[in-house]
Formats: C-alpha cells, structure tokens, sequence
C-alpha cells in the first residue's frame, strides 16, 4: 500500500462500492445470486422462444375475478393455472388442451447450477412458471402454497426491466423487505423461507436493451 501514489487508492476506494457483491443473502435460506443467468442467456432466449411459441402468454382471472396485471405461461410437466374457480397446477395448458411444453434442457441446467450455488443439491424441478410484466404490472403480496410439498426450493430468473421486489414475513401485514432485481439475477429462496409473503411493486416505464420493454421472470419448482 506505501508505495500507491494517490490515484491508484482513489480508484480502488470509488470502484468498491460501485462492485455488486456475487451473492447478497436476503433471508436465513434465501439469496440473490447477482448476473447468474447472463452467460447463459444466448441459450436460454431461443429456448423461451420456443415454449411461447407452444404456450402464448395469456392474462389470466383470478377466483376473485380479477384479470391479472401479469402475463403467464408455462413448461415442464405442471403448468400453473388460476380463473374463477380457484389456482392449481395442471397437466395439460387449458387454453390448446395440450400438455404444457416440455422444460427446455438449458431451463433445467440453469435451475439446478443455480440451486446448487445456493446450496440446495439435486434440485429437480418439474414447473417452470414464466411471468411477463409490461410496465405498471404488478404481483401483490401472496405465498406460494400451490405445491404438493414445500422441501424443495424455489428458483427465480429476472429478465429484462428491473423490478423492486418484496420479500415479507409470514403474516401479510409483517414488514417487506425491498430486493431490487436486475436482468441476469437469481433469487432461490428455500427451507425456512419458502412460505414468506412476496409480491412486485408495480415495473417502471422503460426500454431493456435485451427485452425492450417488458420483465420477464422464470420461476422453477417442484410442484407435483
Ligand atoms: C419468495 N413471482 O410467480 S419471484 C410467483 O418476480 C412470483 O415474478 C415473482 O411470486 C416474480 O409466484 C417473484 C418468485 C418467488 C417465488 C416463491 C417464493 C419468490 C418467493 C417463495 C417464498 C419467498
Ligand atoms: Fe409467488
């Protein structure tokens, strides 16, 4: 260090907090794995083309009889479903009567080197749930009970515009923590996390180099 003129520790000191830590832990089992996903995007943005191609996003009721802010589709073998008769996961895509499409291999390896990352080993999810959010879309706070067993993690890949995420407690009215998710992050949330109150604030106007202008998130699970 005695010998650094001034200039070389100016830069060391500003480039430090500009620096994204590789993975922020947000919860006693759950973290951020920053940028995960982007090596492997030029595979991944094909194989999602190919699934939309299959299943079209689609807005959706929910029981209460609201249209949904958020666009969704599925792959794997249980595809995710709501309209007025309730939520639950389904074998075949209700609107081409058809089994959802199958998990693309590059879907699968991503999940799991993300799982693992985050320590869950052998994580094989059998759901890839795809949400699509133009700006002013929103996911009010809920939990994820729709899954026969909670063991098995849960992976998210946040594409294309940012969003601030919510991460809450175990109670709605429980204090959210804010997460801001950026192209590229991972978020695995599992074991004592996995019934926590999430949600997203509503996506911000804006144009994504990659997307243009919609967020797209992935989220892997074991549902059956
Ligand atoms: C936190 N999706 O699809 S990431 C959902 O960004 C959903 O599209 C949001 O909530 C999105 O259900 C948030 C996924 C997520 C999934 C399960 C969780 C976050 C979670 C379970 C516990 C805590
Ligand atoms: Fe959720």
């Amino acid at each position: 260090m005695n010998n650094m003129n001034p200039t070389t520790l100016d830069l060391f000191t500003d480039a430090e907090p500009e620096q994204q830590p590789r993975r922020d832990r947000i919860g006693e089992q759950s973290c951020v794995l920053r940028g995960f996903a982007l090596p492997w995007l030029d595979r991944l943005l094909p194989a999602l083309e190919t699934v939309l191609a299959a299943a079209p996003f689609r807005q959706m009721v929910t029981p209460g009889g609201f249209i949904m802010s958020v666009a969704l589709s599925s792959c794997g073998t249980w595809g995710w479903t709501t309209d007025r008769s309730g939520y639950r996961y389904t074998r075949d895509d209700p609107q081409t009567g058809r089994p959802w499409p199958d998990m693309p291999e590059v879907f699968f390896q991503l999940a799991q080197a993300a799982a693992r990352e985050a320590g869950f080993t052998d994580f094989v999810p059998d759901s890839c749930l795809i949400n699509r959010y133009v700006p002013g879309a929103k996911m009010s706070l809920h939990q994820d009970k729709d899954e026969k067993s909670y063991a098995a993690p849960i992976v998210s890949v946040s594409l294309g515009l940012p969003a601030m995420f919510l991460f809450g407690g175990f109670t709605r009215s429980e204090k959210s923590q804010r997460v801001p998710l950026l192209h590229g992050d991972i978020v695995v949330w599992g074991g004592v996390d996995r019934l926590r109150y999430h949600g997203v604030l509503p996506i911000k106007d804006g144009q994504h180099a990659c997307l243009g202008e919609q967020r797209i998130n992935f989220t892997f699970r074991r549902a059956g």
